[in-house]
Protein backbone atom coordinates (compact mmCIF):
# COMPACT_ATOMS: atom_id res chain seq x y z
CA UNK A 1 0.00 0.00 0.00
CA UNK A 2 1.68 3.15 -0.75
CA UNK A 3 1.37 6.23 2.05
CA UNK A 4 -1.07 8.16 1.24
CA UNK A 5 -2.38 9.34 4.47
CA UNK A 6 -1.76 12.58 6.67
CA UNK A 7 -2.71 11.97 10.43
CA UNK A 8 -3.75 15.67 11.81
CA UNK A 9 -3.83 16.51 15.46
CA UNK A 10 -5.83 19.14 15.97
CA UNK A 11 -8.34 21.24 18.92
CA UNK A 12 -10.66 23.42 17.52
CA UNK A 13 -11.33 26.37 14.94
CA UNK A 14 -7.71 27.09 14.03
CA UNK A 15 -6.76 23.48 13.25
CA UNK A 16 -10.09 23.27 11.61
CA UNK A 17 -9.41 25.39 9.18
CA UNK A 18 -6.52 24.13 8.30
CA UNK A 19 -8.40 20.59 8.04
CA UNK A 20 -10.49 22.08 5.83
CA UNK A 21 -8.00 23.28 3.46
CA UNK A 22 -6.47 19.59 3.68
CA UNK A 23 -9.70 17.93 2.89
CA UNK A 24 -10.05 20.21 -0.33
CA UNK A 25 -6.64 19.62 -1.76
CA UNK A 26 -6.10 16.01 -0.72
CA UNK A 27 -7.55 12.67 -2.70
CA UNK A 28 -10.51 11.09 -0.60
CA UNK A 29 -9.90 8.99 2.47
CA UNK A 30 -6.05 11.10 2.55
CA UNK A 31 -7.26 12.46 5.78
CA UNK A 32 -7.60 11.42 9.28
CA UNK A 33 -7.98 13.48 12.27
CA UNK A 34 -7.17 13.35 15.84
CA UNK A 35 -9.67 15.53 17.92
CA UNK A 36 -8.90 16.79 21.38
CA UNK A 37 -11.61 15.64 23.90
CA UNK A 38 -10.10 17.38 26.93
CA UNK A 39 -12.19 19.67 25.94
CA UNK A 40 -15.42 17.64 26.44
CA UNK A 41 -17.92 18.10 29.15
CA UNK A 42 -21.36 17.33 30.44
CA UNK A 43 -23.76 20.30 30.53
CA UNK A 44 -27.53 19.84 30.91
CA UNK A 45 -27.46 16.00 31.15
CA UNK A 46 -25.45 16.24 27.67
CA UNK A 47 -22.31 15.31 26.35
CA UNK A 48 -20.57 17.74 24.33
CA UNK A 49 -17.93 17.23 22.39
CA UNK A 50 -17.16 20.81 21.10
CA UNK A 51 -13.85 20.49 19.07
CA UNK A 52 -15.36 17.22 17.39
CA UNK A 53 -18.48 19.35 16.46
CA UNK A 54 -16.28 21.93 15.23
CA UNK A 55 -14.01 19.80 12.69
CA UNK A 56 -17.18 18.38 11.74
CA UNK A 57 -19.37 21.32 11.18
CA UNK A 58 -16.43 23.03 9.35
CA UNK A 59 -15.54 19.87 7.13
CA UNK A 60 -19.17 19.69 6.20
CA UNK A 61 -19.35 23.33 5.56
CA UNK A 62 -22.35 23.86 8.12
CA UNK A 63 -20.04 25.82 10.48
CA UNK A 64 -21.46 29.10 11.89
CA UNK A 65 -18.53 31.75 10.05
CA UNK A 66 -19.10 34.73 12.30
CA UNK A 67 -18.28 32.92 15.74
CA UNK A 68 -16.32 29.46 14.25
CA UNK A 69 -18.14 27.13 16.58
CA UNK A 70 -21.75 25.77 15.95
CA UNK A 71 -23.62 25.50 12.98
CA UNK A 72 -24.55 28.43 10.23
CA UNK A 73 -28.03 29.41 10.25
CA UNK A 74 -28.61 28.40 13.34
CA UNK A 75 -31.88 29.18 15.67
CA UNK A 76 -31.95 29.52 19.08
CA UNK A 77 -35.78 28.46 20.58
CA UNK A 78 -34.18 25.84 22.52
CA UNK A 79 -31.98 28.96 24.75
CA UNK A 80 -34.83 31.23 25.08
CA UNK A 81 -37.26 28.59 26.23
CA UNK A 82 -34.14 27.67 29.02
CA UNK A 83 -33.63 30.82 29.79
CA UNK A 84 -37.42 31.53 30.66
CA UNK A 85 -37.21 28.88 33.10
CA UNK A 86 -33.98 30.47 34.67
CA UNK A 87 -31.77 27.46 33.33
CA UNK A 88 -27.99 28.07 32.71
CA UNK A 89 -27.19 29.50 29.44
CA UNK A 90 -23.90 30.38 29.69
CA UNK A 91 -22.70 28.20 27.15
CA UNK A 92 -25.05 28.73 24.10
CA UNK A 93 -26.40 25.59 22.65
CA UNK A 94 -27.91 26.15 19.01
CA UNK A 95 -31.29 24.43 18.28
CA UNK A 96 -29.82 22.25 15.28
CA UNK A 97 -26.68 22.18 17.21
CA UNK A 98 -28.73 20.75 20.21
CA UNK A 99 -29.59 17.42 17.85
CA UNK A 100 -25.92 16.56 17.70
CA UNK A 101 -25.31 16.52 21.52
CA UNK A 102 -29.16 14.81 22.27
CA UNK A 103 -28.11 11.94 19.93
CA UNK A 104 -24.64 11.95 20.33
CA UNK A 105 -25.57 11.31 24.27
CA UNK A 106 -27.97 9.04 23.14
CA UNK A 107 -25.70 6.83 21.31
CA UNK A 108 -23.17 6.58 24.34
CA UNK A 109 -25.90 5.78 26.55
CA UNK A 110 -26.73 3.01 25.15
CA UNK A 111 -23.13 1.56 24.40
CA UNK A 112 -21.46 2.40 21.57
CA UNK A 113 -18.19 4.45 21.57
CA UNK A 114 -17.50 7.90 20.64
CA UNK A 115 -15.30 7.00 17.35
CA UNK A 116 -17.93 4.97 15.84
CA UNK A 117 -20.66 8.24 17.08
CA UNK A 118 -18.29 10.11 15.22
CA UNK A 119 -17.70 8.47 12.06
CA UNK A 120 -21.27 8.25 11.36
CA UNK A 121 -22.37 11.66 12.80
CA UNK A 122 -19.70 13.14 10.32
CA UNK A 123 -20.64 11.06 7.30
CA UNK A 124 -23.98 11.81 7.63
CA UNK A 125 -23.13 15.79 7.68
CA UNK A 126 -21.47 15.20 4.25
CA UNK A 127 -17.48 14.73 5.79
CA UNK A 128 -15.26 12.75 3.53
CA UNK A 129 -12.60 13.10 5.71
CA UNK A 130 -12.02 10.59 8.80
CA UNK A 131 -12.34 12.44 11.85
CA UNK A 132 -11.67 10.56 15.18
CA UNK A 133 -11.51 11.41 19.12
CA UNK A 134 -8.53 10.90 20.25
CA UNK A 135 -9.81 8.19 22.73
CA UNK A 136 -12.86 6.79 23.25
CA UNK A 137 -11.98 7.36 27.15
CA UNK A 138 -12.82 10.62 28.87
CA UNK A 139 -10.02 12.67 29.30
CA UNK A 140 -10.74 16.25 31.27
CA UNK A 141 -8.79 19.57 30.78
CA UNK A 142 -8.49 21.31 34.18
CA UNK A 143 -7.26 24.52 34.30
CA UNK A 144 -5.88 25.31 37.63
CA UNK A 145 -5.99 29.19 38.64
CA UNK A 146 -5.11 30.75 41.83
CA UNK A 147 -8.24 30.86 43.08
CA UNK A 148 -8.63 26.98 42.34
CA UNK A 149 -8.86 24.22 39.78
CA UNK A 150 -12.08 24.91 37.47
CA UNK A 151 -12.67 22.26 34.45
CA UNK A 152 -12.31 23.95 31.17
CA UNK A 153 -15.49 24.89 29.53
CA UNK A 154 -15.59 27.02 32.91
CA UNK A 155 -12.24 29.12 32.41
CA UNK A 156 -12.95 29.53 28.63
CA UNK A 157 -16.69 30.07 28.13
CA UNK A 158 -18.05 30.79 31.76
CA UNK A 159 -14.78 33.07 33.05
CA UNK A 160 -13.51 34.27 28.88
CA UNK A 161 -10.15 32.65 29.70
CA UNK A 162 -9.39 35.28 32.57
CA UNK A 163 -8.47 33.61 35.49
CA UNK A 164 -4.19 33.40 35.56
CA UNK A 165 -3.75 29.87 34.57
CA UNK A 166 -1.01 28.39 36.98
CA UNK A 167 -1.11 24.88 35.98
CA UNK A 168 -2.63 22.33 33.42
CA UNK A 169 -3.74 18.50 33.48
CA UNK A 170 -5.54 16.09 31.85
CA UNK A 171 -7.85 14.16 33.99
CA UNK A 172 -8.03 10.50 32.63
CA UNK A 173 -5.10 10.91 30.32
CA UNK A 174 -2.82 8.41 32.28
CA UNK A 175 -4.93 5.47 31.78
CA UNK A 176 -7.10 6.37 28.35
CA UNK A 177 -5.92 4.19 25.79
CA UNK A 178 -5.48 5.75 21.93
CA UNK A 179 -9.03 5.75 19.86
CA UNK A 180 -9.16 2.79 17.11
CA UNK A 181 -8.96 4.97 13.92
CA UNK A 182 -6.04 6.55 15.19
CA UNK A 183 -4.09 3.66 16.82
CA UNK A 184 -4.42 1.81 13.37
CA UNK A 185 -3.40 4.69 11.29
CA UNK A 186 -0.27 4.86 13.23
CA UNK A 187 0.78 1.12 13.92
CA UNK A 188 0.07 0.22 10.39
CA UNK A 189 1.40 1.47 6.87
CA UNK A 190 -0.03 3.78 4.59
CA UNK A 191 0.22 6.88 6.60
CA UNK A 192 3.00 9.43 4.91
CA UNK A 193 2.65 12.49 7.86
CA UNK A 194 1.48 13.04 11.27
CA UNK A 195 0.73 17.32 11.37
CA UNK A 196 0.27 19.42 14.70
CA UNK A 197 -2.24 21.78 13.48
CA UNK A 198 -1.61 25.54 14.51
CA UNK A 199 -4.07 25.02 17.42
CA UNK A 200 -3.17 25.94 21.10
CA UNK A 201 -0.31 23.67 22.19
CA UNK A 202 -1.08 23.82 25.75
CA UNK A 203 -5.04 23.66 26.07
CA UNK A 204 -5.45 21.44 22.32
CA UNK A 205 -2.32 19.08 21.42
CA UNK A 206 -1.40 18.83 25.04
CA UNK A 207 -4.05 16.69 25.98
CA UNK A 208 -3.62 14.68 23.20
CA UNK A 209 -0.04 14.18 23.49
CA UNK A 210 -0.58 13.27 27.28
CA UNK A 211 -2.04 9.56 26.66
CA UNK A 212 1.05 7.90 27.15
CA UNK A 213 0.18 5.44 24.42
CA UNK A 214 -0.72 8.23 21.59
CA UNK A 215 3.35 9.80 23.05
CA UNK A 216 4.70 6.40 22.20
CA UNK A 217 3.43 5.35 19.07
CA UNK A 218 3.96 9.65 17.46
CA UNK A 219 7.62 8.67 18.76
CA UNK A 220 7.84 5.33 17.32
CA UNK A 221 6.45 6.66 14.09
CA UNK A 222 8.52 6.64 11.05
CA UNK A 223 6.71 8.95 9.24
CA UNK A 224 7.61 12.89 8.89
CA UNK A 225 6.15 15.07 11.98
CA UNK A 226 5.22 18.91 11.27
CA UNK A 227 3.76 21.45 13.39
CA UNK A 228 2.21 24.72 12.29
CA UNK A 229 2.82 28.26 14.17
CA UNK A 230 -0.38 29.06 16.26
CA UNK A 231 1.80 32.32 17.17
CA UNK A 232 2.88 35.43 15.01
CA UNK A 233 5.48 37.68 15.98
CA UNK A 234 4.27 37.80 20.23
CA UNK A 235 0.65 37.12 19.59
CA UNK A 236 -1.60 34.05 18.94
CA UNK A 237 -3.43 33.93 15.76
CA UNK A 238 -6.70 33.44 17.75
CA UNK A 239 -7.74 32.61 21.75
CA UNK A 240 -5.40 32.54 24.59
CA UNK A 241 -2.46 30.97 23.45
CA UNK A 242 -0.23 33.96 24.01
CA UNK A 243 -1.58 34.71 27.12
CA UNK A 244 -1.30 31.54 28.97
CA UNK A 245 1.94 31.05 27.36
CA UNK A 246 3.17 34.24 29.61
CA UNK A 247 1.25 33.26 32.69
CA UNK A 248 3.21 30.05 32.35
CA UNK A 249 6.43 32.37 32.19
CA UNK A 250 6.93 31.50 28.40
CA UNK A 251 8.13 34.11 25.77
CA UNK A 252 5.60 33.91 23.67
CA UNK A 253 6.71 33.54 20.25
CA UNK A 254 7.10 30.49 17.51
CA UNK A 255 10.35 29.75 18.58
CA UNK A 256 8.56 28.79 22.10
CA UNK A 257 6.25 26.29 19.83
CA UNK A 258 9.39 24.82 18.48
CA UNK A 259 10.74 23.84 21.87
CA UNK A 260 7.43 23.37 22.85
CA UNK A 261 7.61 20.21 20.19
CA UNK A 262 11.16 19.23 20.64
CA UNK A 263 11.91 15.67 19.81
CA UNK A 264 8.50 15.12 18.34
CA UNK A 265 9.03 17.55 15.29
CA UNK A 266 11.15 17.69 12.35
CA UNK A 267 9.74 20.58 10.11
CA UNK A 268 8.12 23.38 11.20
CA UNK A 269 5.68 26.17 8.97
CA UNK A 270 6.43 29.73 10.22
CA UNK A 271 4.51 32.73 9.65
CA UNK A 272 6.63 34.76 6.67
CA UNK A 273 6.06 37.72 8.98
CA UNK A 274 8.36 35.69 11.60
CA UNK A 275 11.11 35.01 8.60
CA UNK A 276 13.88 37.15 10.10
CA UNK A 277 13.12 33.50 13.15
CA UNK A 278 13.97 31.04 10.52
CA UNK A 279 17.90 31.02 10.79
CA UNK A 280 17.30 30.67 14.72
CA UNK A 281 15.19 27.18 14.26
CA UNK A 282 17.11 24.08 13.76
CA UNK A 283 14.81 21.93 11.41
CA UNK A 284 13.84 22.43 7.90
CA UNK A 285 11.15 25.47 7.93
CA UNK A 286 8.58 26.03 5.33
CA UNK A 287 7.69 29.95 5.16
CA UNK A 288 3.73 30.59 4.38
CA UNK A 289 0.96 33.15 5.41
CA UNK A 290 -0.46 31.25 7.98
CA UNK A 291 -3.70 33.93 8.42
CA UNK A 292 -6.98 32.04 7.25
CA UNK A 293 -9.56 34.16 6.55
CA UNK A 294 -10.90 32.72 3.12
CA UNK A 295 -11.07 29.31 1.89
CA UNK A 296 -8.23 30.09 -0.47
CA UNK A 297 -5.95 30.95 2.49
CA UNK A 298 -6.67 27.47 4.48
CA UNK A 299 -5.63 25.96 0.50
CA UNK A 300 -2.61 27.91 0.87
CA UNK A 301 -1.39 26.50 4.42
CA UNK A 302 -2.75 23.35 3.80
CA UNK A 303 -0.32 23.10 0.75
CA UNK A 304 2.57 24.57 2.25
CA UNK A 305 2.37 21.59 4.84
CA UNK A 306 2.16 19.27 2.30
CA UNK A 307 5.45 21.14 0.62
CA UNK A 308 6.92 20.54 3.71
CA UNK A 309 6.23 17.24 3.97
CA UNK A 310 7.67 16.67 0.59
CA UNK A 311 10.60 17.86 1.25
CA UNK A 312 11.13 16.01 4.36
CA UNK A 313 9.99 12.47 2.89
CA UNK A 314 13.14 10.19 2.68
CA UNK A 315 15.20 11.98 4.94
CA UNK A 316 15.83 9.90 8.19
CA UNK A 317 17.09 12.70 10.16
CA UNK A 318 17.29 16.54 9.70
CA UNK A 319 20.27 18.25 8.44
CA UNK A 320 21.57 21.50 8.70
CA UNK A 321 19.26 24.39 9.24
CA UNK A 322 17.38 25.21 6.15
CA UNK A 323 14.38 27.43 4.91
CA UNK A 324 12.48 25.88 2.10
N1 LIG B 1 -17.66 29.09 22.87
C1 LIG B 1 -18.00 30.24 23.47
O1 LIG B 1 -17.17 31.13 23.59
N2 LIG B 1 -19.29 30.42 23.99
C2 LIG B 1 -20.24 29.47 23.88
O2 LIG B 1 -21.36 29.67 24.36
C3 LIG B 1 -19.90 28.25 23.21
C4 LIG B 1 -20.84 27.26 23.01
C5 LIG B 1 -20.47 26.10 22.29
C6 LIG B 1 -21.42 25.12 22.01
C7 LIG B 1 -21.08 23.99 21.30
C8 LIG B 1 -19.77 23.85 20.82
O3 LIG B 1 -19.45 22.75 20.12
C9 LIG B 1 -18.82 24.82 21.09
C10 LIG B 1 -19.15 25.95 21.81
N3 LIG B 1 -18.21 26.95 22.07
C11 LIG B 1 -18.58 28.10 22.71
C12 LIG B 1 -16.83 26.82 21.62
C13 LIG B 1 -15.97 25.94 22.50
O4 LIG B 1 -16.32 25.85 23.82
C14 LIG B 1 -14.48 26.31 22.41
O5 LIG B 1 -14.18 27.03 21.27
C15 LIG B 1 -13.62 25.11 22.39
O6 LIG B 1 -13.85 24.21 23.41
C16 LIG B 1 -12.14 25.50 22.36
O7 LIG B 1 -11.56 24.81 21.34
Amino acid sequence: MSAERILVLTGGIGGAKLCLGLQRILPPAALLIAVNTGDDFEHLGLHISPDIDTTVYTLGAIANPDLGWGRRDETWSFMRALQSLGGETWFQLGDGDLAMHVERTRRLAAGEGLSAITRDLAARLGVRAQIAPMSDQPVRTIVSTPEGNIGFQDYFVRLRCAPVVTALTFRGAEAAEVSEPIAQALRGPGLRAIVIAPSNPYLSVDPILAIPPMKSLLLASSVPVVAVTPIIGAEAVKGPTAKIMRELGISPSPLAIVEHYRGLIQGFVLDSRDAHLAQRIDMPVQLCDTLMRTIEDRERVAAAVLELVAALEGRSSAPAPEVL
